[in-house]
């Protein structure tokens, strides 16, 4: 006879880079960790303390085998690499023991990329939900702007389910990278960052500026870019002359913690912040219109530029024509740099930082139960783990047809 299981059903939700994937990829070392201490009690071997238990894991080729075949969602998650990003839609199904009940929990579900390109599919997963499915809404604790992109997700995700059914709240919120917002936030990095982003500024009104920005798919391949002597300064190089003062000053200290995605994502959003508050954006309509480009599309326009040809006759263009063509697009979005100071690229980096009012505005609202996490270091990650497992549910596939006919 099958062990009695129980299932708890998840879609991830969140703005881009938020961490969603990160998080999961945690919740299966937690899972495969839990497993493995299981496996080698079977096995009568010795359990290794909490502290080194990780890397033992991951050096028992043994065990590796062992969970490829019996838990191979949790195994490909175990060892997935993130640095492609999620594009479309992935599917979960971790397993885990379930000693309280002796049988299993499946933490079934879905992952999507964060991009607002995928909101469709977003509709048609939220669509999908049943009655006990629980909706992970994964925000980015250093980008302002980017949790406002979550929670207009959370917004049009509930419409959707409320006007479906009937339910208890749904949502889980995560409260992600607090350990890139404790670097973020401490004065003397603020300091260091602001002016060494204002050096690159005052070099280019002075005599130009020369970029290096690394290949997408091979970081050791590097498009130089150079920028001759102004006082303005477009969008794509405003976000691209940030995340290279990240890449050259403080991700190779920080490397665990300011990864190139991390660095790309807030490059985005301060250049966003200094655009609008530079040029007294806010309502207006141009304004809108950088929102939509930068939300639905990955940080750092620059890397991208072989996108810009569709067309594929014209596949041949030069450096200089791909740049252009990406100015083209960029056009209305420039500023000037005459006004920028390090100060205000301080305050505006202690803005993007500065999410409270979001976390109010989400706790008061939804009510839904709140973690604070650093996925890459899996803080915070058994806790979550927990609250998940306490509210799986036994579903035998009858109740199960029923509900889904009941939403119909
Ligand atoms: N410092 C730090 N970086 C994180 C954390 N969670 C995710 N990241 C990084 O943020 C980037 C985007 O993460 P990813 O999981 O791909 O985001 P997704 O688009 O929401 O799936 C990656 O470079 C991750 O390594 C975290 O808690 N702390
Ligand atoms: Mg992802």
């Amino acid at each position: 006879m099958e062990m009695p299981s129980r299932t708890v059903e998840i879609i991830m939700l969140g703005d881009g880079l938020s961490g969603k994937t990160t998080l999961l990829k945690a919740i299966a070392t937690e899972i495969a960790l839990l497993e493995y201490e299981h496996y080698l009690r079977e096995k009568k071997q010795k359990i290794p303390n909490e502290v080194t238990n990780l890397d033992i894991m991951l050096k028992d080729s043994e065990y590796d085998s062992w969970l490829r075949e019996k838990n191979p969602n949790v195994h490909s998650y175990l060892h997935t690499n993130l640095k492609t990003g999620t594009l479309g839609i992935e599917t979960i199904n971790f397993l885990l023991k379930d000693p309280k009940h002796n049988g299993v929990i499946k933490l079934k579900g879905y992952d999507l990329g964060g991009q607002n390109i995928y909101d469709h599919l977003r509709k048609v997963l939220s669509g999908l939900a049943t009655l006990r499915t629980k909706l992970i809404a994964v925000f980015d604790s250093t980008r302002r702007m980017s949790c406002k992109n979550s929670l207009r997700q959370i917004k049009q995700q509930l419409s959707i389910i409320r006007s479906k059914q009937q339910t208890n709240n749904p949502f889980i919120f995560v409260f992600n990278k607090i350990d890139l917002k404790e670097i973020l936030s401490d004065t003397a990095f603020q300091e260091k960052f602001s002016k060494s982003v204002m050096n690159r500024f005052d070099a280019l009104k002075r005599h130009g500026l020369t970029l290096n920005i690394p290949h997408l798919l091979d970081s050791s391949q590097f498009i130089t870019i150079q920028l001759p002597k102004s006082d303005e300064i477009g969008f794509e190089n405003l976000e691209a002359i940030i995340y290279d003062t990240f890449r050259q000053e403080f991700i190779p200290k920080h490397r665990d913690i300011i990864t190139e995605e991390n660095a790309k994502a807030l490059a985005r959003e301060l250049a966003y912040l200094l655009m609008k508050d530079s040029n007294g954006l806010e309502g207006t309509e141009t304004l809108l219109r950088l929102e939509q480009i930068i939300f639905a599309e990955r940080p750092l326009a620059l890397q991208y530029l072989k996108n810009l040809v569709l067309n594929s006759d014209k596949k041949n263009l030069e450096l200089k024509d791909y740049l252009q063509l990406l100015r083209m697009r960029y056009e209305e979005f420039v500023i000037d740099l005459k006004d920028v100071t390090s100060e205000r690229i301080k305050s505006l980096l202690e803005l993007s930082l500065h999410i409270e009012p979001i976390l109010k505005e989400v706790q008061a609202t939804y009510k839904g139960p709140m973690f604070r996490t650093n996925a890459l270091g899996r803080e915070g990650i058994r806790e979550l783990l927990h609250h998940l497992i306490e509210h799986s549910e036994v579903v035998t596939e009858n109740v199960r047809k029923v509900r889904l006919r009941s939403l119909k």
